[in-house]
């Protein structure tokens, strides 16, 4: 009996290293939700993604992205992954502190400044250790990618001043920071999945949103808004996230390919999406919205109205979590 295992066992092996690269890749489709559009430049990205995925597992993983929620939204479809009964999804971080309470960080207001403070952030020892926390919930983060800078939209007045904010009926993200930031804004806030933003706007449920111009203009957001403030107010990522359950199945090089082709998606992703912001609030201003800038003065006020969000969130993001990032944040600035 023994002989018979240990002789299978050699000729497994020398078969393994006589068949081609691609023999390591066992035949697998996986599906990756979104909650964006098909022209949102996370498409961009979800190409390559699949393109590096075609090549290196040599077309035995075929990769089908199912677009605007039409496999649930971001936090069904990562409760999905954690079950192993959904492979992947790409979510914004907002949704997911009902998961992990540590996502909140991203949401506090005017964290993060610049499009090369969120990449050496992201990309850098404190995305590694949000990253780190993620299979104990199930999940595998394989890359940041781009959502943005959040900019106020609206159907009723110019947003310039904190005053303007005064009793709008906005959608939030749904988490306690989001809310928190926006009903000390004054408005009358409503957390709501992305999926069910744009009828809530046509239907006059909401009069306002926040999102990058790119998801204001690939979500179609400008035929039911008129207002755009530039208010920057948050830099929420996407998470490439995979099903923990189903990565554990994986062999080592099929889990480095999710790695290194998420990778390759983000550089590409990164690209479009901030060559396109500027494209999409050009469409924005064709579509007949008025675009309102936020004075220094403004801002100023704004800022100081939300400060108190960092203290009432501590307790629940986790103060260490919140002390790294502003750690980080000021070794990135230099400060
Ligand atoms: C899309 C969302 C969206 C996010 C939101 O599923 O919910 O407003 O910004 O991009 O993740």
């Amino acid at each position: 009996m023994k002989t018979i295992v240990t002789t299978s066992l050699a000729a497994a092996l020398a078969m393994s290293v006589a068949l081609p690269a691609h023999a390591q890749f066992t035949d697998r489709t996986i599906r990756i939700a979104n909650g964006i559009a098909e022209d949102h430049p996370v498409a961009d990205g979800v190409d390559t993604f699949t393109q590096c995925v075609d090549e290196t597992s040599g077309g035995a993983w075929t990769v089908n992205a199912f677009w605007s929620s039409a496999l649930g939204d971001d936090l069904q479809s990562a409760q999905s992954l954690r079950s192993g009964t959904l492979e992947m999804v790409i979510s914004s971080t907002s949704p997911l502190v009902a998961i992990e309470p540590a996502l909140g960080v991203f949401d506090l207001p005017f964290l993060i400044s610049s499009d090369e403070e969120a990449d050496a952030l992201l990309d850098g020892e404190f995305g590694q250790y949000i990253s780190d926390m993620m299979p104990e919930v199930g999940l595998v983060n394989l890359s940041f990618w781009e959502n943005g800078f959040r900019n106020l939209s609206n159907s009723v007045r110019p947003v310039q001043t904190l005053a303007d904010f005064e009793g709008m009926r906005v959608r939030v993200m749904q988490n306690n920071i989001f809310l928190d930031t926006f009903q000390t804004l004054g408005t009358n806030a409503t957390p709501m999945a992305f999926g069910e933003v744009f009828t809530a706007l046509e239907t006059g449920a909401i009069d306002a949103q926040e999102n990058p111009y790119v998801t204001i203009d690939t979500s179609r957001f400008y035929e039911v808004q008129d207002y755009v403030s530039n208010t920057r107010h948050a830099y929420t990522p996407f998470m490439v996230l995979f099903s923990g359950p189903i990565f554990d199945t994986l062999s080592e090089q099929e889990q480095q390919m999710l790695f290194d082709c998420a990778a390759e998606g983000q550089t590409v992703q990164r690209e479009s999406s901030r060559a396109l912001s500027d494209e999409s609030l050009q469409r924005i201003i064709d579509a007949g919205l008025e675009v309102n800038d936020i004075s220094d003065e403004a801002m100023a006020e704004i800022r100081e109205a939300v400060a108190g969000v960092y203290e009432r969130s501590a307790d629940s993001i986790g103060a260490d979590v919140v002390e790294r990032a502003q750690a980080e944040l000021a070794a990135i600035r230099g400060e």
